[in-house]
This record gives structure tokens, C-alpha cells and sequence, in this order.
């Protein structure tokens, strides 16, 4: 019947079910409470906002829901003239809100507006990421500031290949640091020497995976490691000791598809889980259940169930988080 038709896993008992038309209105409505503090508050990550929304709207399977025009016209007024981009109008160029810019353009079928509109073509926003490289020891910045990350150096890879401008850096070097922030128990940390940490992982394994070098990754140790993330209540924690949260749903179970071991880890106990933090009223994900909801998890969430294979979601790319689909046409599988 028609109500079916509104949720994803429309034949799962109610408890099991993703609120599918809730989640969709929950992220519309994200752009239009310009009045509340909250968007104030949190206008340093805008453009990461959008393009997690953006992501779970297309996974939702809603990827119309946001207006493509708007949405264009907001990333192109972050940028600015050295190519880079900053999370809203006016503030200061990052990594990360490049990245972010360049996933939304190429999810919306747009880098093209760069050449037209753009303060710079793509070759512009490349060289600004290209910029941001340690040519000594591969590593890389998130600005001008100079703090290094892994976080960061995935991104430029991320970014630059589904701009197929890779060339533009050192990617062997790169491969290097990465190399340098394994640690003995099959995981990577922020930095040589770091302590394992989930979204370290992913972002140390991603880049690995662009490179097309994850042959170095020890992934019988990684692998488990990574399953030892799941607690009884089925959520999966980011490091030993710590509390379970959503979002570690997309860290940990993307390296485990990166490295071909998904069946670790019992997915019907996670799905669980990541369905007990939707708020079926009002839509959207919390880190855990009962607290308030927002789109970081809400992303997390939907991605991680559609790499469990949730019926009704569309595939969700373990590297690049961003529909399968559009990183096939972007880098040319
Ligand atoms: C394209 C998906 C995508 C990402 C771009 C920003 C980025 C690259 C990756 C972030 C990877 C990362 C480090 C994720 C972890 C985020 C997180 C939940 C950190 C929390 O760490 P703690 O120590 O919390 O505050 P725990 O859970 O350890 O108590
Ligand atoms: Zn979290």
C-alpha cells in the first residue's frame, strides 16, 4: 500500500524500520531555521552541513530534495581567489570545506560551474590543495596554519582524484606517511606514533585505497581490531574502553569494506542499533539513543546501513562517502 511506499524495509517490523520521508524533511529543514541560534552557532561547518545532507538525501534516494541551483550558488560563494574554500561566505579557506565543496559539486553533476562561475577552475582548487603538502614527508595541512592530520591528506586525495588531478602531488610520499602512522595493532593513528583511533582508520585505509596501495594494510590485524569495536548493545565504539556512537557505523564498517571484511561484524545486532537513534517523530540521528539529533550522525547513520545492504538505500562508496554511482562517473571505474 502507499505507506509502505514511505519507508525503506517496509516489510521489517516497525521498531526495524528507517524513517525514510521523516529523514528527508528533517535535513530540508535544516535551511530554513536561519532564525534559531543553532544555525548561528554552527555556521563554521556549513559547508560540511550540506554535504552531509546532501549525501543522505541521495542515499535516502531523494536526491532532488535539496535545490540543486541554491545549493551550487552556496559552494561557489565559498570560495575564495587562491583557489580554496571556506565553510560559509567570508570565512577563511580549509581543506576540509574544499573537500566538501568538491564532493558536492560532483555529486550534483556541477564541477563544471567551477570553470564557468568559479573564483578559479578546478585546476585552481587543485593547486590550493596541492599547496598544502609537506613535500619532505608526504603529509599534509589543513591551511595555511600548518597543523597536520591524516584527516587531511585523505582529503586531498579524495578531492583530487574525483577531479582526476592526483598528478598535482606526491602521492608516493604520501603513501609514506601513511605508512609511518601504522601502528603494531593493525590500526593508524592522527600522526607517527598516534594511538589507533576508528575515523583514523578510515581515513588512513581511504587513502590507501585511492592510492590504489592496500596491499600495505595488515588486514587480518586490522580486521580484527575493527570487530572488536562492537559492544553487546551493538553499537560499535571508535577505540577500546569508549562509549558506543552512530557515527562510528560509517568509520569502522567502511574500513572493514575497504579491507573485504564486512562479515565481522554482526549486522543485524548494528542495524539495531543505528534504528533505536532515529528520532521517529521528527526525523533525524543521535550519536546514541535518546540524545538530540543531528545531520553528522543522520549521515553516519543512513551510510552505515546502506553499506549492511538496508533495502531501499542506495549503495554508498566505502572510500569517497558518497553515492556509488556518482564516484563511478566521477573517477571513471
Ligand atoms: C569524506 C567522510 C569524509 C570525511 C572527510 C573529516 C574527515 C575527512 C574524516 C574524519 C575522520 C575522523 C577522525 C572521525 C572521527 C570523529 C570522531 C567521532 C571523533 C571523536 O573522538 P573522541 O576521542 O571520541 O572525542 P571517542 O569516541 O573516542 O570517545
Ligand atoms: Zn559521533
Amino acid at each position: 500500500g502507499p505507506g509502505r511506499a514511505q519507508v525503506a524495509g517496509g516489510n521489517l517490523p516497525n521498531e526495524l524500520q528507517l524513517a525514510v520521508e521523516k529523514h528527508v524533511k528533517y535535513i530540508q529543514s535544516l535551511d530554513t531555521r536561519k532564525d534559531e541560534l543553532e544555525y548561528w552557532l554552527t555556521e563554521h561547518l556549513r559547508l560540511n552541513g550540506v554535504y552531509w545532507g546532501l549525501t543522505a538525501l541521495h542515499l535516502l534516494g531523494h536526491p532532488d530534495a535539496l535545490p540543486r541551483h541554491e545549493t551550487v550558488e552556496f559552494v561557489l560563494s565559498c570560495q575564495h581567489d587562491n583557489g580554496g574554500f571556506g565553510p560559509a561566505p567570508g570565512h577563511d579557506p580549509h581543506m576540509l570545506y574544499t573537500v566538501s565543496a568538491v564532493q558536492i559539486l560532483v555529486t550534483v553533476d556541477a564541477l563544471d560551474e567551477l570553470e564557468k562561475r568559479g573564483k578559479t577552475g578546478r585546476e585552481g582548487v587543485g593547486r590550493y590543495i596541492a599547496q598544502l603538502q609537506d613535500r619532505d614527508d608526504g603529509s599534509f595541512a589543513g591551511d595555511e596554519w600548518g597543523e597536520t592530520d591524516t584527516r587531511f591528506l585523505f582529503g586531498a586525495l579524495n578531492a583530487l582524484s574525483l577531479m582526476r588531478l592526483l598528478s598535482y602531488i606526491d602521492v608516493t610520499k604520501a603513501v609514506a606517511y601513511v605508512q609511518a602512522c601504522a601502528n603494531f595493532d593493525g590500526g593508524y593513528g592522527v600522526s607517527p606514533g598516534a594511538e589507533s583511533h576508528a575515523g583514523q582508520i578510515f581515513v588512513c585505509v581511504g587513502a590507501l585505497a585511492i592510492a590504489d596501495r592496500l596491499d600495505l594494510v595488515d588486514k587480518d590485524r586490522l580486521g580484527s581490531w575493527l570487530s572488536e569495536r562492537q559492544l553487546n548493545n551493538g553499537g560499535l565504539n571508535g577505540r577500546p574502553e569508549k562509549l558506543e556512537d552512530v557515527c562510528y557505523s560509517w568509520w569502522v564498517m567502511s574500513s572493514l569494506a575497504m579491507i573485504g571484511k564486512l562479515g565481522w561484524i554482526d549486522k543485524d545486532k548494528l542495524s539495531k542499533f543505528i534504528l533505536q537513534c532515529q528520532d521517529p517523530e521528527l526525523g533525524g540521528m543521535a550519536d546514541r539513543p535518546g540524545d538530540a539529533v543531528d545531520v553528522f550522525h543522520t549521515v553516519f547513520g543512513i551510510a552505515g546501513l546502506s553499506l549492511i545492504g538496508y533495502p531501499g538505500l542506495k549503495p554508498v562508496d566505502p572510500i569517497y562517502c558518497m553515492p556509488l554511482e556518482v564516484v563511478n562517473r566521477a573517477v571513471g571505474r
